[in-house]
């Protein structure tokens, strides 16, 4: 079965989407999600240039071979922009694969260990009302796990928090955090101290109306510095998270040990991860409990099915990441690994919107707030290829942060 065509398909329905579809000589599309949120043409370009050139006339069967054959015959290995043309690559040959068995993607990784993925939602609220209000909503949708990010009195516009309520309805309802389409991106402010110091106390009150059983998580987003994480995390043990997400920045990884020494509260990271060599210390050592690496930045499917595996020898578990800025086809490929492995955590659902939803057709179902990638054969994705063509891109960034003084700080 040879691969006979490759085209990068570039929409922007609700926002902006890569996807890589291939084709076969035997008539099998298989599509591949290779969005990198604020930098989509530079991975547009490194498919475009680089890779499709490469794909013609290969064998679609030879899944592990081309992984390989595209990460070393690069030289230039890892990096966001590599790995998602990788994955791209990857998450079309395992559609591919399915289809030709006539198998959902999961069944080739093994079958399923479980009915269903719990899921969590995006609850925020610039006050307690406003997260109340949000997390009962969530809770009418299905959800049975929430995030809660809240605003911050003092501070005027923080990560997290929706711009429009999900009362509202609405089209952005979830698409908040890009990617303000524009030719710049948009400031927020930012304050540690004030954010620390009011945070324990929204938890305390979600918790005393929520009760002790509802599983709640927060997103720290790589804001603060070692010892500052320590003491958020031993702020937050009486309300018993489900995890703390992005305590400290990503690229000091010894920081965690400080972290550790100090609090019981659950650690994810790892969103921002390209390949194993990024997270392999943080789970042999055992310094977090959650891996939040996607198939779309992290290589594939191959690569997330590996580093999940992994993790399972040290009792970590997955929890992948599921913004709206993973398309489709990428929240696909992560649900039927999640569907597969035994050391499934817990999925991010964010949720797309209606138009994004009409260009990629899903067999995905989210019921009970379980997900599940469904029984079609590949990853159960469909693109509309003309729907696309009726959203061209737009340039979008997402936001940054400053302190009060001016100083840039970590978005
Ligand atoms: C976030 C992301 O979902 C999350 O946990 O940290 O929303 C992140 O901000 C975006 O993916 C950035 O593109
Ligand atoms: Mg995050």
């Amino acid at each position: 079965m040879i691969i006979e065509r490759a085209e990068v398909i570039v929409t922007s329905p609700n926002r902006n989407f890569v996807t890589l579809r291939l084709q076969t000589d035997e008539g099998h599309v298989g599509l591949g999600d290779a969005t990198l949120n604020g930098r989509e043409m530079a991975v547009v370009a490194y498919l475009k240039d680089h890779v499709v050139p490469l794909l013609l006339g290969l064998d679609a069967h030879k899944i592990e071979d081309t992984w390989q054959f595209l990460y070393r015959s690069s030289y230039w290995r890892r990096g966001p922009v590599t790995m998602a043309a990788i994955a791209a690559v990857d998450m079309a040959l395992w559609d591919i694969k399915g289809k030709a068995a006539n198998m959902p993607v999961y069944q080739l990784l093994g079958g399923a260990s479980r009915t269903g993925l719990m899921a969590y939602g995006h609850a925020s609220g610039v006050d307690t009302e406003q997260l109340f209000d949000s997390i009962r909503q969530h809770q009418e949708l299905g959800y049975r796990s929430v995030r809660v990010q809240t605003g911050v009195p003092g501070l005027k516009a923080i990560y997290g928090i929706a711009a429009q309520s999900m009362l509202d309805g609405g089209e952005e309802r979830y698409d908040h955090e890009p990617a303000r389409r524009g030719p710049k991106p948009a400031e927020e402010d930012w304050d540690t101290q004030k954010y620390m110091r009011h945070l324990p106390t929204v938890f305390e009150a979600v918790r005393n109306e929520f009760g002790p059983d509802l599983p709640l998580l927060h997103d720290g987003h790589h804001r603060m510095t070692p010892i500052q994480a320590a003491k958020l995390g031993k702020s937050l043990e009486p309300y018993d998270l489900f995890w703390l997400e992005d305590c400290t920045p990503a690229e000091n990884q010894d920081a965690l040990r400080l972290v550790r020494q100090h609090t019981i509260t659950p650690l994810a990271i790892g969103e921002i991860f390209n390949t194993i060599w990024d997270i392999q210390g943080l789970i042999s050592e055992q310094l977090i409990d959650y891996v939040r690496t996607a198939s779309t930045h992290f290589g594939g499917i191959s690569p997330l099915k590996k580093v999940m595996d992994f993790a399972a020898q040290y009792q970590i578990k997955s929890g992948c990441h599921g913004p709206t800025d993973i398309s489709p086809v990428g929240f696909a490929a992560q649900l039927h690994v999640g569907l597969a492995i035994h050391n499934f955590g817990i999925q991010e659902y964010m949720q797309h919107g209606t138009r994004t939803n009409e260009v990629f057709q899903q067999s995905m179902t989210f019921e009970n707030g379980l997900l599940h990638p469904g029984d079609q054969p590949g990853l159960g994705v469909e693109l509309d290829v003309d729907g696309a063509g009726k959203y061209p891109y737009e340039q979008a960034y997402l936001p940054f942060n400053r302190l009060s003084d001016g100083t840039v700080h970590d978005w």
